[in-house]
Order: C-alpha cells, then structure tokens, then sequence
C-alpha cells in the first residue's frame, strides 16, 4: 500500500519484505495442518476482504492522525502495527449472529462487522450524530452487533461472559469475542469474568492481545510467567497465533470460535504482536525509549500489512488488484471523512443533552430512597430520558 511519511512509523515507510521475513511467514501457516487447511479453503474474495480490512484500519487510524496534526484532535489511540489481530479474528466470526466487544485498539473490529466509517469519525469528533450522541469516544453500535468499549479495561470481559450466557440459555448457535489487552490481564474483572465463562462453558472467544506494553510499562515489568499458565488454571482451551500474521490469527480464530460455538466452552486465543507506536499520539517517543529501538527494528521489519500484500503476490494477485482493492478504501476514508467534518460543522450536541439518555446519582440523596425532582438538581438520584 501506499505509504505516508508524515503519518507512518519510520520503519514501515520504505517497508520492503526483509531476508527471511515471507519465508518465516509461510512457515507460520503451514506448521499446523488444521490452520493450513483453513486458510487454503480461503475463497480470493475472502482473500481480499482481509487485505481491505487491514488497510481500512491502517487509513482510519491514519485520518486520525492527521487530524491530530492539524489540530482537530487533542489526541488519537492507534492499532499501528496491530491490524492483523482484529482483523483475522472479527473475519473468522459469522459476522452476521456474533458479537464482538473491541478495545480501543481494535477500531478495525467496527467496520468489519458494518459500522460506518463516518459514524466511526464521528465518534471522535463528539457529533449529536455519533452513535454515542456525542458521549463518548468509545464506539460501538448493537445495531452492528459492537459492543461498545467500556473505558476500564477488561470490563467487557464478565460483560461478554453474560452474553455468552444468554446465547446459551436461548439454544443460539453464536459466539462473542472480546480483545484483553497484557496489561488489561492484571485486573479482577479480567479473572473473574474468565472464571465465570469457564466455569459456566458459554461460547465466548477472548482475544488476549499481547503488544508487549501497557501504557508505559514493558511486559517484562508485569508479567513473569506465561499466557498459557491461566487457560490451564481456568481450565479453558487456548490458541497461540502470531498476531502480525492476519492468516495465522484467522485460522487461530476460526478454531476458537469453532469450538466455543460447538459448546465446548470458551476459548482463548493469544496474540503475539506490537504496539508501533506510543500509548496514543501524546507518547510516542516515550514509547521508542521505554521499548528500544532493537524492538522496534523486529516489529517494524512485521508490518502485518506489508507482508501480507507480499505473500498475496507470492501467490499470484495482481498488483493492480491490490491498487484497486487499496483505491476503493481510500475513496471510502475520504468519504466518510466529508461526512464527520459535515457533522462537526452544523450537528454538535446541545450542553442539556449532556444529561439525556444516561443515569446520574449524587451524594447527598437519602440512603434507599428514590427521588425524582420536577428539574434537575445536584443532591438527587433521578432518571433521565433516554433518546
Ligand atoms: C481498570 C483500569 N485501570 C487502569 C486504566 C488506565 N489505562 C488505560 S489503558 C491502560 C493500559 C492498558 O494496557 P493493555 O491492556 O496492555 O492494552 P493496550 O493499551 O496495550 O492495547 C491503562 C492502565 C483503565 N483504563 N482501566
Ligand atoms: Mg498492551
């Protein structure tokens, strides 16, 4: 794909498969005969649609970045890098009967399973429009089967757990997947919501997506054994995949989702990837001296992109295809961006509705009691209407 110097890290600007980089990769996925297998039932549209994913993604963040340049953003939390993951795990769903429940690092799993692009932009610009009516920047809509992101992390984690449940409970045929981020693992909600999805065998794939860093805290400072020890304490099947690797990532997934859907339980699927940037745009050149350039360097010689685009000719696809497969997601991005500037301009939210559709509960109001003021009020607990 084209790439940006102004926007892209330094080591994908010129990025071209390094000695042994598409050898490693076609190992990757003919190590396991069962992944190999799924990935040659691949049909090339399916090919394809994986390759757009990944660039849409790549754009997205992309657009966000520029406009953090020019001002329109404070700030923007990126998948750099990290693409393959979502997108090999959402396009191994039936996206039309599963959910999914993204991170912030998994914004690709939105428009994979049918969010807007421009709704997606939106989201970030705090339009009325936006599916959150200007709320918040976590975007998900049920309506596309997205949970929304929940700020603390691995909050979705029991969440998803629930609805797992109810998919089993109702006799449906269906799975639900979150992402966890390693640092997201050290949280109680993280053990709990797995316990309790073990425990209880409900469909649920849980993504565990290893980018070697929480905020500015290297895997090495909090984390001493392996990923692979909780499945086994939990007693949940688990998939290692390489995360830089969308065809690896998709079989992985596949069997993952294959298995909880079959009711066996959940499954968890590992991850191996890296963040190629900072924590969001503020942090970047915090995040090269806390991870090292050495660090860098082997990630950046994986861009999951590049060396995806490199075995797709390997295996006989027209560069023209790619061009063309690449210009139909670029008119996409421009579009939708056209669309969310639009909203900013005439379509941002009322202050009042800042009270719309939510449930506010103060301090001051009596222990058990219920009130409901004729306006509204600090010192009292009252429902607002939803829109
Ligand atoms: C429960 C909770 N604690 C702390 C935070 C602040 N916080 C936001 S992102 C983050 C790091 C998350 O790291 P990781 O789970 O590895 O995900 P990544 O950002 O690397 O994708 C932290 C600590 C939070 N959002 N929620
Ligand atoms: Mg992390």
């Amino acid at each position: 794909m084209k790439r940006y110097p102004m926007f892209d890290p330094p080591e994908y600007v010129d990025w071209k498969p390094a000695s042994g980089i598409l050898e490693e990769y076609q190992h990757t996925i003919s190590r396991d005969p069962e992944r190999a297998r799924l990935i040659s039932s691949l049909s090339p549209n399916q090919l394809l649609d994986m390759y757009a994913g990944m660039v849409r993604f790549r754009l997205h963040d992309i657009t966000l970045r520029r406009w953090v340049k020019q001002g329109i953003l404070a700030k923007a939390w990126l998948g750099t890098g990290e693409e393959a993951v979502t997108i090999g795990n959402v396009h191994a769903l039936d996206r039309k009967i599963d959910k999914v429940g993204p991170m912030i690092r998994n914004a690709g799993a939105c428009h994979e399973m049918g969010l807007p692009l421009a709704d997606m932009l939106r989201e970030y610009l705090a339009t009325a429009d936006s599916p959150s009516h200007g709320k918040d920047l976590h975007v998900g809509s049920m309506e596309y089967g997205v949970i929304a992101p929940v700020s603390q992390v691995a909050a979705l984690v029991p969440v998803v757990a629930g609805i797992a449940l109810a998919f089993k409970q109702r006799g449906e045929r269906r799975v639900v997947l979150t992402w966890i981020g390693d640092g997201a693992t050290k949280t109680t909600a993280f053990h709990e919501g797995m316990n309790f999805a073990a425990v209880l065998k409900v469909p649920a794939v849980y993504v565990l997506q290893n980018n070697q860093i929480a905020l500015g805290t290297r895997l090495d400072q909090h984390q001493a054994g392996p990923f692979t020890a909780w499945s086994k304490a939990y007693g949940i099947t688990a998939f290692s995949c390489d995360g830089n690797n969308v065809l690896d990532t998709y079989a992985a997934t596949k069997l993952a989702a294959d298995l909880a859907r079959s009711g066996s339980g959940p499954a968890i699927v590992t991850a191996e990837t890296f963040r190629m940037g900072g924590h969001a745009t503020h942090d970047e050149a915090e995040a090269r001296e806390i991870c090292g350039a050495e660090l860098f360097e082997y990630w950046g010689k994986r861009d999951p992109i590049g060396m995806y685009e490199s075995w797709l000719e390997a295996q006989g696809v027209s560069k023209t295809t790619l061009d063309e497969t690449e210009q139909k997601v670029i008119a996409e991005l421009a579009q939708a961006e056209k669309e969310a500037l639009a909203s900013r301009e005439k379509n941002m939210p009322k202050p009042e509705t800042a009270i719309a559709g939510v449930y506010a509960e103060t301090a001051a109001a009596p222990a058990g009691k219920w009130s409901e003021p004729e306006s509204p009020k600090a010192g009292s607990i009252r429902k607002t209407p939803s829109r």
